[in-house]
């Protein structure tokens, strides 16, 4: 049986939640892999049974059947791209993987990226695990901002980063807009193009929307 660990409210464990919801798939409704919720309150990362499987106190971890254990959302979702569902959103041919990938780590490492790091360096909550540098916070949303009107104006006439399908790529620009509403930059102010991206994203993806479900005892 293979063992996901994911926190669901973290947006590098949401990338693979919604990468398999895009494809149809519910995560707690798998024949060969059972969900390990890690509960970022009660410190679940830093045990002593996690840190061993995964040194870097990070969420998402993939444990396969062999032994090998995936430590990194790319990775992850890269796995159960190519293992699960008909379609690839990591793009149908050369090109549209080569898009896919240039748009992902766009949106990752200049909106995402920078977003997580104003993060950690100003809520109390990360104090512990992150020399906070107050510093830091305001330029590091600045940057995600100018990335955002990049993919504002590349959202003009399109639903999608990249051909007529959702893609990994708007599945992380998508995570990275909701994380920004942690630091005020609200996702329905940075241009008519990227709020309707979100929107559209947010009805199918939400926390909410992908909220375990309830056993009915507890309903
Ligand atoms: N490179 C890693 C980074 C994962 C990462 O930073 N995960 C965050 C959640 S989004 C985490 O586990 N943080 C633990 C903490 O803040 O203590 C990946 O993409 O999987």
């Amino acid at each position: 049986m293979k063992t996901l660990y994911v926190t669901r409210t973290a947006p590098n464990p949401r990338k693979v939640l919604i990468l398999l919801a895009s494809k149809g798939i519910d995560v707690d409704d798998m024949a060969d892999m059972r969900v390990v919720d890690i509960d970022f309150a009660a410190n679940e990362q830093m045990s002593d049974e996690f840190t061993q499987m995964n040194p870097m106190q990070t969420v998402p971890v993939l444990t396969l059947d062999d032994g090998t254990i995936l430590r990194d959302s790319q990775a992850v979702c890269e796995y159960l791209d190519r293992v699960y569902g008909e379609r690839s959103v990591m793009g149908n041919d050369v090109v549209q993987r080569a898009q896919v990938c240039s748009m992902r780590r766009i949106a990752e490492f200049e909106v995402l990226y920078n977003l997580m790091l104003a993060f950690q360096h100003s809520h109390p909550s990360k104090a512990e695990r992150v020399e906070q540098v107050p510093e830091f916070v305001a330029p590091s949303i600045s940057r995600a901002v100018k990335a955002m009107a990049y993919f504002e104006t590349l959202l003009e006439g399109r639903e999608y980063l990249v051909g007529e399908q959702l893609s990994f790529a708007d599945i992380v620009l998508y995570l990275g807009l909701d994380f920004g509403k942690l630091l005020k930059v609200k996702p329905d102010e940075q241009g008519e193009n990227l709020a309707r991206f979100y929107q559209r994203m947010n009805e199918r993806f939400s926390i909410q929307k992908m909220a375990k479900a309830m056993p009915t005892d507890a309903q």
